[in-house]
């Protein structure tokens, strides 16, 4: 295998470019990492420095300590992290203002029900009101969320009691999301928070205002507007791509350009308009969490995920990459010019050098959409030599934490019941959320895979999002057959329920669904009484960027025990990297640990699960106390038991017996 990539489509469009189109595969083995960057030692925060903490000097300039260092560069992590999510929330909350007071052309509210729901969390009035006026007061209120002065964030109150009480004695509890993080900013400035664990507070605080505000808000808004995911089919890797249709990769992170654009691919004048060029049709494809968007929603395939984008362009098939925000490599614009393939820019927070900008303007979003459809028909006649490489895998997505609680008792009875009985019986042993990006430091997807098999065939129930859902789907592991692979326990409630052993819930703001989950699962009865009580674990083992930050440490401020792959950012201070671990076990229930070394990584996942596991009184996990169970011996039973089908019913309901 290679050491770059376990995607057998990346090892084939990577040796087709080795010596001839440069990547990040390629930068990464040039570029060494800064060894004192990296573990948080250097000090940027003033223009006396940079100081360098490494060796016998144990303090900057201004006296600041190792430790006041790696708080504050973590901190700034998590507010540009933070920031990034929030700021797509809060977009998405003005396009929602834009549609109630219908200036969005194109854009409708789709879910109605979601739109309820969300207006009660909000404490909105919804009886005898139009759904435009519930929808521009909901608007309303979500922008508050980022921008007040005085309060705190609402869904707050969508936190366990127990969580509730936790932020408010340790005032924890976001104000608003902006407001955080300027304080972060603010904080963090020369001369300022000196005191590590109060700065690591802070981080804690912008953190929760992302994942319970700035994301939350993101996935709740764009349901609204786009939908509610439930389970659907598509397939992914390079191979989605068409040799004879016109090919859009859409990359980036915001929906609302990219739902607009697929409505554009199908438009009857845009077929016709592909069609007068020689081309079949319109083929989208995603790269990144935008396509994790327009798969949960209409099935989109994903191309590939973040270490996959040049490899995308360099197949020659592409006709336009649109892009957004957020993970978009600047290299792209190269890797463009060497092919047709247009790069085209569409927000005004994103420019890129080399790249076509063509704004996306919420008013005239349809006509925008149709624009950049149309520019990438007009670039298909200029398609050269292709090569796609066939590596196609099938997927199951969509699982909403709606979706979730209805697959659990349908559309009266759902609950959270069947899955909390399952770990409280052992059949599960806990529940694993595997996230995040891809670095090229480490080889494409080899982690994420790993950790995936491991845990599901040793019954864990695993949730993906982000890059480590497509990683998995490349895998074929969100096919239904991946069962197979699952240990019997898991595999019987999986047959019992009709899902997958691995769940795909979205993108990474959507990492806010799985805070929702585990408060359900905790608010459901039977695993205590908060997140911090269930035997569950949040991995992250192949992040590169600041908002995986944010993310793990509002899990962790939430009561999740969440493990990082890599390495320690925060190495050159062992008491900061003890603050985060187990100072912030102790006072949030939570914690941030970093393991590079994945074996360890798996170890220490299911240590943390059975630990839950004992705290809780549940029997200790025991893989062959129902290793007898499940569809596939009972066929094989029945077949063996032909003759005495109830002797066979016998011996199965003794096996199966809690
Ligand atoms: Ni999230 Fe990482 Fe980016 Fe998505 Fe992928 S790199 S932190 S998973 S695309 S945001």
């Amino acid at each position: 295998m290679s050491d770059k990539s376990v995607d057998c489509a990346a090892n084939e469009m990577l040796e087709r470019c080795d010596g001839v189109i440069e990547t990040a595969f390629d930068r990464a083995a040039q570029i060494k990492p800064c060894p004192v960057g990296a573990d948080s030692s250097c000090c940027k925060m003033c223009f006396m420095g940079p100081c360098r903490l490494v060796g016998k000097t144990t303090r900057g300039v201004c006296g600041a300590t190792r430790a006041t260092v790696a708080a504050r560069n973590y901190a700034r992590a998590v507010a540009g992290g933070s920031a990034a999510h929030s700021d797509h929330g809060r977009g998405l909350a003005f396009a929602l203002l834009a549609v109630a007071r219908g200036e969005a052309q194109g854009f409708r509210i789709r879910d109605t029900q979601k739109l309820y729901a969300v207006a009660s969390y909000l404490n909105i009035a919804t009886e005898g009101r139009s759904v435009n006026a519930i929808a521009e007061d909901v608007a309303t209120k979500a922008l508050d969320n980022f921008g007040q002065q005085t309060g705190l964030i609402s869904y707050a109150s969508r936190a366990t009691p127990k969580r509730q009480q936790i932020w408010q004695d340790l005032g924890l509890t976001p104000r608003s999301v902006d407001r955080e993080i300027v304080e972060i900013m603010h904080r963090t400035h020369m001369g300022v928070d000196q005191d590590a664990e109060n700065i690591l507070k802070q981080a804690m605080r912008t953190a929760l205002g992302d994942g319970w505000a700035g994301s939350m808000l993101a996935t709740d808004i764009s349901d609204i507007l786009f939908g509610t995911p439930s389970p659907l089919q598509s397939a992914v890797n390079l191979g989605v791509l068409k040799d004879d249709e016109v090919n859009i990769v859409l990359h980036g992170h915001d929906p609302a350009l990219s739902e607009m654009i697929v409505a554009a691919s199908t438009d009857p004048e845009l077929l016709a308009y592909a069609e007068s060029k020689g081309a079949k049709g319109i083929n989208l494809a995603g790269i990144c969490c935008t396509a994790n968007e327009v798969l949960m929603r209409h099935g989109i395939p994903p191309a590939g995920n973040f270490l996959s984008q040049e490899l995308a362009i360099a197949t020659g098939a592409v006709e336009a990459m649109i892009v957004d925000v957020q993970c978009i490599m600047q290299a792209l614009a190269e890797v463009a010019k060497a092919h047709h393939t247009r790069l085209i820019t569409t927000s005004s927070k994103a420019m890129i050098e080399g790249a076509t900008h063509i704004e996306f303007d919420e008013q005239h979003a349809y006509d925008c959409a149709k624009n950049l459809v149309r520019a990438a028909i007009d670039n298909y006649p200029n398609r050269g030599q292709t090569h796609i490489p066939p590596a196609r895998e099938e997927l199951v997505a969509g699982f909403s934490h709606e979706y979730i609680g209805y697959m659990q008792g349908g559309l009266y009875r759902g609950s959270f019941r069947p899955l909390n009985d399952a770990v409280i019986a052992g059949r599960i042993r806990g529940l694993a959320a595997v996230v995040g990006c891809n670095n090229a430091r480490v080889t494409q997807d080899s982690a994420i895979t790993k950790i995936v098999r491991e845990l599901i065939a040793n019954d864990v129930l695993v949730v993906v999002t982000g890059c480590a859902a497509t990683g998995a789907a490349k895998e074929g592991y969100l096919r239904p057959e991946f069962m197979d692979k699952a240990g019997p326990g898991l595999r019987e409630v999986c047959e019992a329920i009709g899902v997958p052993p691995v769940l795909h819930v979205g993108s990474c703001v959507d990492n806010s669904r799985i805070l929702t989950i585990l408060t359900q699962c905790a608010t459901e009865g039977g695993l205590g009484e908060d997140i911090s009580d269930i035997p569950a674990v949040g991995i992250c083992p192949e992040y590169m960027s600041e908002k995986a930050l944010a993310i793990g440490t509002y899990c962790a401020a939430s009561g999740a025990h969440v493990l990082f792959g890599i390495h320690n950012p925060v190495a050159g201070s062992p008491e900061v990297t003890e603050l985060i671990s187990k100072g912030w076990e102790a006072t949030v229930g939570g914690s941030m640990e970093f393991e590079p070394d994945v074996d360890r990584l798996i170890a220490r996942a299911f240590e943390i699960i059975d630990a839950k596991r004992e705290a809780l009184g549940l029997a200790e996990y025991n893989p062959n106390r129902f290793g007898q169970s499940g569809d596939a011996l009972m066929e094989e039973a029945l077949r063996a038991t032909q003759n005495k089908p109830t002797l066979g019913f016998y011996s199965i309901s003794d096996v199966s017996a809690e």
